[in-house]
């Protein structure tokens, strides 16, 4: 807690682009708690190095990534958005964790062992790691609740339990974060094989929607979208495609499952896959406008993410100069 606010944090990686499985997981979620909580998205740009990143086009994709949080109505001055690499207490509580993390937990991590299989020329120290590092990043700001796709439950399970760990051997330092679940959108799946995560990686550019697609191309993918032999819209483990367009439609319009079996009774799945990316295309138009208009303000821009770090630095630094006080790090001499 902080200034009498519950806290709230997430963050994304600026690693390809992004789907719409990373916006109505997350990103539309965010928007939702700016409000009623004190909130810091951070561009996790520390993790994205687990995985080679061309320098030039990394430094893009950040940048886009952070006016795309802009875009998606998080007002920068009622939320705080910055990059996690200019803040650089992510890295030494990072470093902090890893000291009370077990190899053995961080090796079961189903993220680890498939980003290890994808990559196997490059399994690097950050890959196994990546958890703790993301441990350090909630539980920096006091987090109460992190708003992520449901994929990320075993992750933040870990930081729940390095918490209570800490918490044990030091006595209360961190508050014990919990998952916040949309009721929507918690895992949106590939639109060519409904059992896989609609991913940025997917080799197939059929199976994801990017967010800056234009609206033509969503229109296409969704006419593509793997169904089944059924012909009925309704929302059953044995129908995973139609489900999954269920789930993308209600996310997109706010409409409960009941709902849309009713709206698409005795229709055929051509309209309701019309529907369907017709809804999509509604919610991602204004968010490419504004996020054209966003990433042409360079002032405004750099503006936001100056005072965003020192915002962000100042409220994990009170949470870290209790971690080093009870670890028995030397006390820092002040500069004059
Ligand atoms: N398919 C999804 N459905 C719902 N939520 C999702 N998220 C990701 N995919 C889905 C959520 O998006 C947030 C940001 O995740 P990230 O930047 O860490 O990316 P990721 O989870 O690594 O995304 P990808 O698409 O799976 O990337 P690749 O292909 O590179 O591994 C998180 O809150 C996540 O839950």
């Amino acid at each position: 807690m902080f200034d009498d606010k519950k806290v709230i944090f997430s963050g994304m990686q600026a690693t390809g682009n992004l789907t719409l499985g990373n916006y109505l997981g997350a990103l539309k979620n965010w928007v939702k708690l700016a409000d009623e909580y004190m909130t810091f998205y951070c561009v996790v740009d520390l993790h994205s190095i687990t995985i080679r990143q061309d320098p030039a086009e990394f430094r893009k994709r950040a940048r886009n990534l952070l006016a795309l949080y802009i875009a998606a109505g998080l007002d920068p001055e009622k939320n705080c958005i910055y990059y996690q690499s200019h803040n650089p207490d992510h890295a030494e509580l990072g470093w902090i964790l890893d000291c009370y993390t077990y190899v053995g937990e961080l090796q079961r991590m189903t993220q680890y062992k498939d980003k290890a299989a994808k990559h196997a020329d490059n399994i690097n120290a950050g890959l196994l790691t990546y958890p703790s590092l993301m441990a350090a990043d909630i539980l920096l700001f006091q987090t109460e609740y992190v708003p992520v796709g449901v994929d990320q439950k075993q992750h933040l399970e870990l930081a729940r339990n390095l918490a209570e760990r800490f918490n044990a051997i030091y006595g209360d330092t961190f508050v014990v974060p919990d998952i916040w679940l949309g009721k929507t959108g918690r895992k949106i799946m590939s639109l060519q094989e409904p059992d896989k995560k609609m991913s940025k990686s997917d080799e197939n550019p059929n199976a994801s929607i990017y967010l800056m697609d234009d609206a033509d191309t969503i229109r296409r993918k969704f006419k593509r979208a793997v169904t089944d032999s059924v012909g009925v819209v309704r929302y059953c483990e044995e129908q995973p495609g139609v489900s999954n367009l269920i789930d993308i439609y209600c996310a997109c319009t706010d409409k409960t499952t009941e709902e849309c079996e009713k709206e698409f009774a005795g229709l055929g799945y051509g309209q309701f896959k019309e529907a369907v990316g017709e809804a999509v295309v509604g919610v991602l138009q204004p968010l490419h406008d504004r996020f054209e208009e966003i990433i042409k303000d360079k002032d405004y821009l750099d503006k936001v993410i100056l005072e965003n770090a020192d915002k962000s630095y100042y409220y994990a630094e009170k949470t870290m100069r209790k971690v080093r006080k009870k670890i028995g790090f030397p006390e820092r001499p002040r500069r004059s």
